[in-house]
């Protein structure tokens, strides 16, 4: 924090003082000359702490900053978790915040394949010369083949306009402000509940969004009928977010038939689906299967947005490795849609980072990468499949109130929605020191197999025990 001391020969400025008053920055310290300032005693003085003192003859500390006017943000309510557990010193502590793959010894892990790339990638001595604006483009190539498959005639026929993005949270503020800027006054519908931060990249991009119903808390599953009339209800031109597989932070995804009948809606009413793919991999275990919602999409001839990360399948989380693809019904439309999307980037970051590209076109690129990535994805998922059904059995045989719990079983992906309050999720930490975001989700791929006794000991606790 700035502060500066204000000899007999300055006084304070008031709000109305010129900004052309003389300042000098000296040893850290503001100081402004008293000739050229109007000051009013009444009026008050930002750089007294609101207290106006007249021709000061004593040496005053105060802060003077000109970022005053800036109030302090709350923390994150995800990234501002793993802070929290960083700080508390417990033994027991246990961070289910984050969406963030650990081992059972809970510690973060880095793909063999990964491994292997960056070796390759370092025989080769690649240098680090700027990518184009739109990123690598064995790694745009790649990444749209793995999204929709490599036949997929939007491939063929040239119609998927791909940008390499910083990851999941850059594509989707890419093509948010491509919305602004090319559907203005278009909103976005958004799922009820959602990835906290969807709201803030519309937001921060002046897109508006609106929720649609999504979680049914009596059935602890889907809300079927109101997703379907909540998307009718958009107006003409909207885009509606879908969560490509396992929703973040549900875990309830729409069965096959649902999704057709969501493209249905979304067909008849002529809105654009947008796809947010952040897990292909971790909801089935199969990048084929998990893609298959966008594939049913693309296959209807729908034009569409899909944002993909490279964050937890491929463990590149701090790479931020991620992509935009825009599906137009014309090559010459995809070629428009993507020197726009360059033209939006270059101004806000300029051209993205090579490392995880690379890492994403050797693996994907390489039969042999290829197929070994596809066994280590299956043992992630394996793995939280396992803490999930551990997780299932501890809290059925510790609880004996005949609750069922068998949701947790239903969900799929990184996540379970506990169903516990803001109350209940907050006893979850300050008394069992288990860090989780506080609209009751919590990361299975941050658990042991065992922990998880010592998890259901907490969540029932704070159930029955807290209101
Ligand atoms: N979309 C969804 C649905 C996500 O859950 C996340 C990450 C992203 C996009 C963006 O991730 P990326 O920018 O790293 O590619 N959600 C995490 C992390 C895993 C976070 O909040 O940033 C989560 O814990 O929800």
């Amino acid at each position: 924090m700035a502060s500066s001391m204000l000899s007999s020969t300055w006084v304070s400025p008031s709000p109305s003082a010129s900004l052309s008053a003389e300042e000098s920055l000296k040893g850290g310290s503001l100081k402004l000359r008293t000739s050229t300032l109007s000051f009013t005693k009444e009026k008050i003085n930002p750089f007294t702490n609101g207290k106006s003192c007249g021709r000061v003859s004593m040496a005053v500390a105060v802060n003077a900053s000109r970022f005053e006017g800036v109030p302090m943000a709350p923390p994150d309510p995800i990234l501002g978790v793993s802070e929290a557990f960083k700080a508390d010193t417990n033994g027991l502590k246990l961070n289910l915040g984050v969406g963030a793959y650990r081992t059972e010894e809970l510690q973060p892990y880095v793909l063999d394949v990964v491994k292997k790339a960056e070796n390759l990638m370092l025989e080769r001595g690649n240098n680090k010369e700027y990518l184009p604006i739109e990123g690598l483009a064995a790694f745009n190539k790649v990444t749209a083949e793995l999204l929709f498959g490599a036949d997929n005639p939007v491939i063929k026929q040239q119609r998927v306009a791909t940008v390499q993005g910083l990851s999941g949270t850059g594509s989707l503020r890419l093509a948010a402000a491509l919305i602004e800027r090319y559907f203005p006054g278009a909103k976005v519908l958004i799922s009820s509940p959602t990835w906290g931060n969807h709201k803030n990249i519309f937001n921060d991009a002046r897109v508006p969004w609106s929720e649609y119903r999504y979680y049914d808390p009596k059935t602890v599953g889907l809300d079927f009928e109101g997703m379907i009339a909540d998307i009718k209800a958009a107006p003409e031109g909207s885009f509606v977010l879908l969560h490509g597989c396992a929703h973040n932070p549900t875990g309830i995804d729409p069965t096959p038939e649902q999704w057709e009948k969501i493209a249905d809606v979304i067909q008849q009413e002529n809105l654009i689906p947008f796809f947010d793919v952040a897990y292909q991999g971790f909801a089935s275990g199969s990048l084929d299967a998990d893609a298959s919602s966008v594939r049913l999409f693309a296959a209807r001839g729908l034009e569409l947005v899909v944002a993909q990360s490279y964050s937890k399948n491929l463990g590149l989380y701090a790479e931020r490795i991620g992509a935009i693809n825009v599906v137009s019904s014309s090559a010459d439309a995809a070629a428009r849609v993507k020197s726009q999307l360059k033209r939006l980037a270059r101004p806000m970051y300029s051209n993205p980072p090579i490392h995880g590209a690379r890492i994403v076109a050797n693996v994907v690129g390489d039969p042999a990468l290829f197929n070994e990535w596809k066994a280590e994805m299956e043992l992630m998922a394996g793995r939280i499949k396992n803490v999930r059904q551990k997780l299932y059995d501890s809290l059925s045989s510790k609880d004996k109130s005949g609750k069922d719990w068998s949701f947790v079983l239903k969900q799929i992906g990184m996540f379970s929605f506990t169903g516990l309050n803001k109350a209940q999720s907050e006893n979850m930490t300050n008394k069992w020191h288990v860090y989780m975001t506080k609209d009751g989700r919590i990361s299975l791929a941050g658990l042991s197999l065992a922990k998880c006794e010592y998890l259901a000991d907490a969540i029932i606790d704070s159930y029955h025990n807290v209101n």
